[in-house]
């Protein structure tokens, strides 16, 4: 059950009740593609960041163990010992990116595995299949995400495609909800926006995907090129023509700013990999904009990566040391960025949050924005 706790403008303070706990939103949810949060970061470390949701993906799992060995195994949170919320991406997204030669058809995709070569076939059945073995919390629609600079023409194709690949999803999961062995009967179902840049297209989409009533709504292919004046101008236009009622999710999006300014346009969950693949890279998130550890000025800095942040790596380590580690490629480098910008985001969802039920988040955001750099 989702419930709208505070607004402020088109900013929604909510929480969602589900099987494995209630989210409080804005949420930022942390990425585990493969089951696992890349950087060496285990399950016990998202309790002590505050991970509310963590997210995988419906193709990596299915490629690799094989969604039948995770639901043999007890589904997807027993298998990665993760009790909360778990959503997964339905793979079309994945399908698109990662996948060798693929050919779309009515019926689905055909491609080939990146690990294998081995040829799969993912349709909408397939994928409510697959995530229903996984047992996750919310599954994702599956759909077609366009590459920016498809032409009109075949951006209105594919919109009329993903709606009818929709309608299969929720049927699906409609029946496998109902069978007897479903490890989570209770699975909440996810639709996605798609149109490009094409407004017109993207609003005659919201508008049919509005009427099927589904668990939560999201916004797809964006952050996929197009500048960030464009995303917040579909946001616009896109967000008020989805159910107020339920829950909006941005799909892959972004960076600090991107989310301050898409909870003001009604957005609550997010996802996106920069924390931890910055992280990898020795960049990390603070309220002055973002630094990389790399750099010479660090090597004998004493200081935490940020003064008064209580994450794992400025409680305990220096820029000095964990400069050092990055350097001589220890792990241990690694993990403690991903961990800091992990918590970074965490902790400036947990700040969204209680300034909206404050009545201040108008305020916050404009002082969280000009504290950090342009480029975070
Ligand atoms: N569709 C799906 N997953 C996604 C996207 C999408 O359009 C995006 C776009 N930023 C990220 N992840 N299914
Ligand atoms: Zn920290």
């Amino acid at each position: 059950m989702y419930q709208i706790l505070k607004t402020e403008g088109r900013a929604k303070r909510a929480k969602l009740t589900t099987v494995h706990g209630t989210i409080q939103t804005p949420v930022f949810m942390n990425v585990g593609t493969a089951a696992a949060i890349k950087g060496a970061v285990s399950t016990v470390d998202l309790h002590e960041i505050g991970t509310q949701v963590e997210l995988s993906n419906t193709y990596h799992l299915h490629v690799r163990p094989g969604d039948q060995v995770i639901k043999k195994l007890g589904g997807l949170h027993k298998f990665m010992n993760w009790d909360r919320p778990i959503l997964t991406d339905s793979g079309g997204f994945q399908v698109f990116s990662l996948a060798g030669l693929r050919k779309i058809k009515e019926e689905g995709v055909y491609f080939q595995s990146h690990v294998d070569g081995r040829k799969i076939f993912m349709g909408p059945e397939e994928s409510m299949q697959i995530q229903s073995n996984l047992a996750s919390t919310i599954a994702m629609a599956f759909d077609e995400c366009p590459s920016s600079v498809a032409t009109r023409e075949y951006v209105q194709n594919s919109v009329e495609r993903t709606t009818r690949w929709l309608r299969r999803c929720k049927e699906e999961m409609a029946r496998l909800n109902s069978l007897e062995d479903t490890i989570n009967p209770h699975q909440l179902l996810f639709g996605i926006n798609q149109g490009a840049i094409y407004e017109d297209i993207r609003i005659s989409h919201a508008q049919q995907i509005s009427e099927m009533n589904l668990d939560g709504y999201a916004v797809g292919g964006l952050a996929v090129g197009e500048s960030h004046e464009q995303m917040y101008r579909i946001l616009d236009e896109v967000v008020p023509h989805l159910p107020k009622e339920k829950p909006t999710y941005l799909m892959g999006v972004g960076t600090p700013a991107n989310i301050l300014e898409a909870v003001s346009r009604g957005v609550d969950f997010f996802d996106c990999v920069y924390p931890s693949r910055n992280g990898r890279h020795g960049h990390v998130y603070t309220n002055q904009g973002r630094r990389n550890l790399f750099n010479a000025k660090y090597e004998l800095d004493d200081r935490p990566i940020e003064e008064g942040c209580q994450c794992p790596a400025c409680r305990n380590y220096s820029r000095a040391y964990i400069r050092h580690l990055l350097k001589a490629k220890e792990m241990l480098g690694m993990r403690l960025c991903v961990l800091h910008n992990l918590y970074f985001y965490n902790t400036m969802m947990t700040e969204i949050r209680d300034a909206l039920d404050a009545g201040n988040f108008e305020e916050y955001k404009e002082k969280k924005l000009a504290g950090m750099e342009e480029n975070t």
